[in-house]
């Protein structure tokens, strides 16, 4: 093993800079990241609308408080707004659902009062929680979330809303389909049944109000990157295949070798890659292949699609104050997240927008947010078709037919083929196991001559803050501290500098 061992790093995104930040900074100087885009951030993609400054990827900082990297990086940077930065919106905890100001719309064009839609918001927030709890209980009585949900909504409303006229109840329930197409959201889910319920409560949430950056996101990674030295990062170079366990090659155990041919000798790689990417490629890019108790947590975690449509507006047809707007199917009383003909009824799978703020910068445009298989769907239509369907579903649920946006941008992700989706959630049958098998590196059992050879980051990777951008962060952090940390026990001394 030399004393400056070359370390590789395969993808630039938040969690490949991190891990590179980090090792430069301890003296390591043979680092390098491999990206296979023109560009760094991975998942963090700032866009424009017009004029507008909108986000791809990545759209908060989930817990902008002391706790969060992300957040004590953005303020060090001066990439924040004044309010995120006030000791209220840091200590303010909202259990990752921000107290959002609601205006809902129903497929006969009305205006619902928001307030008559309180018993469903509220059974469905507690229904959350409780699914929350019982990674510490054990013993889970549905496999999936979505399960779980359903039946206890069933159960409860038969006791809690039977003095409710039949059209009310159905309207609840149409509510409840409506907030289970959110949280395929949130997860990034095709569904709530694909979710673990044994495992949905090891997500850890972080205080502090949700913030986003005024200038975008990737000023994040811009100034991260002016931190490294020139020339770190190979654009355009996507890795095929990590050769590891080259026996015979004592002084480099790993090879990469990359789409055009080129074979870099290492002594240890950082494999970054998202998990959608793992989960397809991971019988080609591993030779040998993932021992199997690695492969079968790779296969377990659910890595879904979460797309956002945005919609710009000469005039805002919401509420001065509203801050997310529901769009409610009320032949939906069956509490389904997922439409029977994906072609004619995709459109259905979009819960609604969530209004950009303040106007004096975004103007009047909101955030359309769809997952699942529908969204993939989405992604194969022409952006005619997607405005088309967007009008044609604003229009109806408002009863005003001559709406008409300026503008309208989707993101893709499932087609990205360096993401092919969009984060990680714990799938049926996960458990903190299968994270903890996520980052464990290779190869397993650690020989002398020829540890830490593959060594594994990024969001999916993370046992609480996975399908984060702080999780992310944090996990490259740890992938290079546990570099750091093997150096200076093998040589307190090496690497010096
Ligand atoms: C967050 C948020 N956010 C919305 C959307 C998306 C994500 N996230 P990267 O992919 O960045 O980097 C890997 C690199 O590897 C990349 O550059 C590739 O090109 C490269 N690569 C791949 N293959 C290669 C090869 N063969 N060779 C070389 N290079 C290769 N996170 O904190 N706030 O608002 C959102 C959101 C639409 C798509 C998000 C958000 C997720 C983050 O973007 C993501 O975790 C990190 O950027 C990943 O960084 P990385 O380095 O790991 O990979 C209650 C509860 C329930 C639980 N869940 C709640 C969580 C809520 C998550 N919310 C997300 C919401 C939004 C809207």
């Amino acid at each position: 093993m030399s004393a400056n061992p070359n370390i590789v790093i395969v993808g630039c995104g938040i969690s490949g800079i991190a891990a590179a930040r980090r090792l430069v900074k301890a003296g390591f100087q043979n680092v390098r990241i491999l990206e296979a885009t023109a560009r760094s951030g991975g998942r963090i993609k700032t866009g424009r609308l017009g004029d507008s400054i909108v986000e791809i990827g990545a759209n908060w900082i989930h817990g902008p408080s002391e706790g969060n990297p992300v957040f004590c990086l953005a303020r060090q940077y001066g990439l924040l707004d004044p309010e995120a930065l006030t000791p209220e919106n840091q200590a303010m905890d909202v259990g990752g659902h921000p107290p959002w100001v609601p205006n809902v719309f129903s497929s006969s064009g009305r205006k619902l009062n928001a307030e008559d839609l309180q018993p469903a918001l509220e059974m469905f927030s507690e229904l959350l929680c409780e699914s929350s709890e019982f990674h510490s209980q054990g013993g889970e009585p549905w496999p999936n979330v979505g399960d779980f949900i359903r039946s206890e909504v069933q159960q409860r409303a038969a006791e809690m809303w039977k003095d409710m006229d039949a059209n009310t109840r159905s309207l609840q329930l149409c509510m409840i389909s409506n907030m289970l197409k959110v949280e395929c959201c949130v997860n990034g889910s095709h569904s709530l049944d694909e979710v673990g319920l044994g495992a949905f409560g090891l997500y850890k949430t972080l205080p502090g109000l949700d913030c986003t950056f005024p200038g975008g996101y990737e000023g994040l990674i811009k100034n991260l990157m002016s931190e490294l030295p020139g020339g770190l990062v190979t654009y355009n170079q996507p890795v095929r295949f990590v050769h590891w366990n080259n026996t015979e090659k004592r002084e480099n155990p790993v090879t990469v070798e990359c789409d055009d041919g080129e074979k870099i000798a290492a002594d240890h790689v950082i494999v970054t890659v998202p998990l959608g990417y793992l989960k397809k490629h991971h019988s080609t890019l591993f030779r040998p292949p993932l021992p199997l108790h690695k492969l079968h947590s790779v296969q377990r975690l659910g890595f879904g699609t979460n797309n956002k449509i945005y919609v710009e507006f000469d005039s805002p047809w919401w509420d001065h104050d509203c801050e997310v707007i529901y769009f409610v199917w009320e032949d939906e009383d069956a509490m389904l997240d997922q439409v029977s003909d994906l072609q004619g009824s995709w459109i259905k799978k979009l819960f609604g927008f969530t209004v950009l703020k303040p106007t004096e910068r975004y103007g009047h445009a909101l955030c359309g947010w769809i997952a699942g298989h529908e969204s993939e769907y989405m992604e194969t239509l022409s952006e005619q078709e997607v405005t088309h369907a967007i009008t044609q579903l604003i229009r109806r649920f408002t009863g005003n037919p001559i709406i008409t946006p300026r503008r309208v941008l989707r993101s893709q992700w499932f087609h990205d083929p360096w993401t092919c989706g969009s984060y990680s959630y714990p799938g049926k049958g996960c458990s903190v196991q299968d994270l903890e098998n996520m980052m464990e590196p290779l190869p397993v059992k650690e020989s002398q001559s020829q540890p830490l050879q593959v060594l594994f980051a990024g969001e999916a990777t993370h046992p609480y803050y996975y399908s984060t951008v702080h999780g992310a962060f944090l996990s490259g952090c740890r992938e290079a501290d546990r570099l750091i940390s093997h150096y200076s026990s093998i040589s307190p001394s090496q690497p010096a500098k």
